[in-house]
């Protein structure tokens, strides 16, 4: 032990065995001050045996055919899509489309992916959509991915996730790693900051509007922003996906969280003025942290007190409103950003952005700030000053904090409890600093393993940096991003690996492996993704299962095969130009890992069907001619011949097979 904690504390200068060796570091890094240190090292021991152990902590090294402790569940940003890496390989291992188009899986093109697409659009987007002659929304931008929880952790069925591009919140089932539910939030715009409800359950899916907007926001009213603006904070029934209630508010709300009790969310405020150009939006010292009353808001829906806009419930939870309790606006410095909560239930942190500050509120104190007792600066128990530019904290459970600082390009680990004494005691001290280490440029969103639950096992912390420009081998004037790994398991932090991501991934959340449980095939009984392929099939007497059969009805073709390798079960099938086609295929395979695909040459159509699923996918047969479909995903030694013809004729004219 003690060999390698001097070989660690050489070759890096760290001392990264602190915690496996149980406190017998003393002296400043021995952070005595943690209840619960020696719990928390005997974990950081047992993890780092079972894993790769190096010199001075984890080691990131997976070898061929390990698998990873952790998934991590990396967003997108404005490429629209979900990502699965394998953490502490930082692997990427699948890509879910969410909010856009994917050439691989048809998503944005196939039948089913378009009725989740447009489910629940309001009747504006409906309509816009028309008049721009387009099938769905194309893009997003998927910033904030977030699993749901049951009593404080994560319970791996859900992972929800916003649009801050077209206002749309999201679900995926991590049974099968698939979106299940896109809804479109009226009133609101820009949609950013997205939480679920910790406790006792998610429970409601709480959705920050950013924008100010006029509200209804349809022409009626365009001028005077300070009069007629306004950013809408939304619930969303997490299970139903259906709006629970909206509360109108005064300022941009930009992230939010939810307590560890069920009373309370929050989010932060920028542009408490109510600008619309940067100089305004910036001008006061101060902005807010807006407090959510759950109980009181559910009390105000049952009572009537909100008025219904665009087919929501809105409540007023504006300043002016205080009466009613359903909010309260919590003083914080200059244009906070950040938002999290942390594991022990008791602080809220509010990242200064703008400010070198994080302001860390209790929620202890919350009950008494309703009721009138206290004022709403009371509330705040520690203003830590850190460096520049705060923008997102993450925790370990052993009580310290990890603050990305943008502007300083740094991660900054903090006691809580010794921030929270200074800030008591009124001291200029700033003892409760534990490390800065250098990150790669413009760190935004880190995050922990477990963080965001009550189970925080301070193994892991990823720190999201905007900018790459040295790091990676040129690839031309846009660069990818630069996610690093950082081992926190010891009394210092350690980076370890840098990872590129493409456009743009802002946050990520590391789940537990054993806390998500995926199938290895669809379920046959279980079609709620091809519901509509199958209700159409029943109507035409057709089996999913063993079909291999051509419908006609009028100029509308249905078009039904089995896809088994290397086969499909129709070889070919005719149609007139002009017809409306569907074609729907089953994957019958029992097989895990056995993924056929339909590419329709020269029609723009590619769709996946994974092991047991079926994909449907209409389109009007424009072309005259022979056209072949093809498997796109590589099946079988015969894979290259599993294919067959669409044949186009002219109208009026015979079919081969009538011949
Ligand atoms: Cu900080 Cu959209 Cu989460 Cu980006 S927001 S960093
Ligand atoms: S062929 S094994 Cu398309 Cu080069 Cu692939
Ligand atoms: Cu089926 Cu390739």
């Amino acid at each position: 032990r003690s060999f390698l904690g001097t070989a660690a504390a050489s070759s890096v200068g760290l001392m990264g065995l602190a915690a496996c060796s149980g406190g017998a570091q003393g002296g400043k890094a021995a952070s005595a001050a943690h209840a619960g240190a020696s719990a928390a090292a005997d974990a950081g021991a047992s993890a780092a045996a079972s894993s790769h152990e190096v010199a001075g902590g984890l080691s990131p090294h997976v070898g061929p055919g390990e698998l990873d402790k952790y998934y991590g569940f990396l967003s997108g940003g404005q490429s629209g899509e979900m990502r699965i890496v394998g953490v502490p390989s930082m692997r990427e291992l699948m890509r879910i489309p969410v909010f856009n188009m994917d050439s691989a899986t048809g998503w944005g093109r196939t039948n089913e992916s378009r009725a989740i697409l447009n489910a629940h659009l309001t009747e504006q987007t409906r309509d816009f959509l028309k008049k721009s002659g387009m099938p769905c929304m194309p893009n997003g931008d998927l910033h904030h991915p977030h699993m749901s929880f049951t009593d404080g952790t994560y319970d791996g069925r859900y992972v929800y996730a916003n649009d801050k591009a077209n206002n749309r919140v999201c679900r995926i089932r991590c049974d099968v790693m698939k979106a299940d539910k896109i809804v479109e939030i009226p009133n609101a715009s820009g949609i950013h900051g997205l939480r679920p409800q910790r406790y006792p359950k998610t429970g409601y899916v709480f959705a920050n509007g950013e924008h100010i907007v006029p509200v209804p926001n349809n022409g009626t009213m365009l001028d005077d922003p300070a009069k007629n603006y306004w950013a809408v904070y939304t619930a969303i029934d997490g299970e139903t996906m259906e709006i629970a209630w909206q509360v109108m508010v005064d300022g941009n709300l930009d992230n939010g969280d939810a307590d560890y009790q069920g009373k309370y969310s929050f989010s932060t405020c920028y542009n408490s003025e109510k600008g619309v150009t940067v100089t305004e939006a910036s001008a006061n010292e101060q902005d807010w942290c807006v407090v959510f009353n759950l109980k009181a808001i559910e009390e105000g829906i049952k009572a009537g007190d909100f008025k219904e806009i665009e087919g929501v419930k809105v409540l007023d939870g504006r300043k002016t409103n205080a009466a009613k309790n359903y909010t309260r606006y919590i003083p914080v410095p200059n244009s906070p950003h950040g938002c999290n909560a942390s594991p022990d239930g008791n602080y809220i942190m509010l990242n200064g952005k703008l400010s070198p500050t994080v302001t860390v509120l209790d929620v202890r104190k919350l009950d008494d700030l309703f009721a009138g007792k206290i004022k709403e600066r009371d509330v705040v128990v520690a203003e830590p000053e850190l460096g520049l530019g705060p923008l997102h904290t993450a925790f370990d459970g052993r009580g310290n904090a990890y603050t990305t600082l943008f502007l300083d390009s740094q991660m900054v680990k903090w006691n809580i409890q010794k921030a929270i004494d200074a800030y008591a005691s009124q001291s200029k001290t700033s003892d409760y600093i534990v490390q800065k280490l250098d990150v790669s440029y413009q760190p935004g969103h880190n995050h922990t393993t477990m963080g965001e639950t009550k189970e925080a096992d301070g193994q892991w912390l990823v720190s999201l940096n905007k900018f790459s420009k040295d790091r990676f081998l040129n690839v031309g004037p846009l660069k990818p991003e630069c996610d690093q790994l950082i081992d926190i398991s010891g009394e210092e932090m350690r980076l370890v690996h840098d990872n590129p991501t493409f456009a743009e991934p802002h946050d990520m959340m590391l789940v537990a492996a054993s806390k998500i449980n995926p199938k290895k095939a669809w379920d046959r009984k279980d079609p709620w993704m091809w519901q509509g392929a199958l209700d159409q099939a029943k109507k035409d007497g057709i089996e999913l299962e063993k079909a291999a059969n051509v419908i006609r009805e009028g100029n509308k073709v249905r078009v039904y095969m089995t896809a088994v390798a290397p086969a499909f079960s129709l070889p070919s099938f005719e149609v007139y130009e002009g017809d409306e086609v569907t074609v729907t295929v089953t994957n019958m395979e029992t097989i895990e890992d056995l993924t056929h695909g339909f590419t329709l040459e020269g029609h723009g159509i590619a769709m996946e069907m994974s092991a047991q699923a079926t994909s449907s996918v209409t389109f009007t047969a424009n072309r005259l001619g022979v056209y072949w479909y093809y498997c796109q995903w590589f099946c079988h030694a015969l894979h290259m011949e599993m294919s067959g013809r669409m044949i186009v004729h002219k109208k009026g004219e015979p079919l081969l097979g009538d011949a």
